[in-house]
């Protein structure tokens, strides 16, 4: 494994994204960080926009796969970008729980359905 890729920084910001999608952090923070444009709510753009930099980010070696230990789980699947895409794309229509294409911060924070 080339040199560039054991980087402790990048591993240490890798950790760090794959706790905040699993763990149920600051909320506020959370709602803000996804809420890119401020405006109060989250889109699907702005949810899938968040999803894909934490893919981008524990994507060490770019080719657009999440390989197990990528994933820091022993015996997760691997992972495809638009396979990623497709799932948090039905996890927010899940979330959205008046159906009005937007997330609310009640609705982002709600526990995963
Ligand atoms: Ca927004
Ligand atoms: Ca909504």
């Amino acid at each position: 494994m080339p040199a560039e890729r054991r980087r402790p920084r990048r591993r240490l910001l890798a950790a760090a994204l794959a706790a905040l999608l699993a763990a149920p952090v600051a909320a506020s923070d959370y709602f803000s960080a996804v809420d890119l444009d401020g405006d109060g709510r989250v889109s699907l753009d702005e949810f899938l926009e968040r999803m894909g930099f934490a893919f981008g980010q524990m994507d060490l070696d770019g080719n657009d796969v999440l390989e197990p230990h990528e994933q820091h789980v022993p015996d997760a699947p691997r992972i495809t970008r638009a396979e990623h895409e497709a799932r948090f794309t039905a996890q927010f229509h899940r979330q959205d729980g008046n159906g009005d294409g937007y997330l609310s911060r009640a609705e982002l924070l709600a526990p995963p359905r």
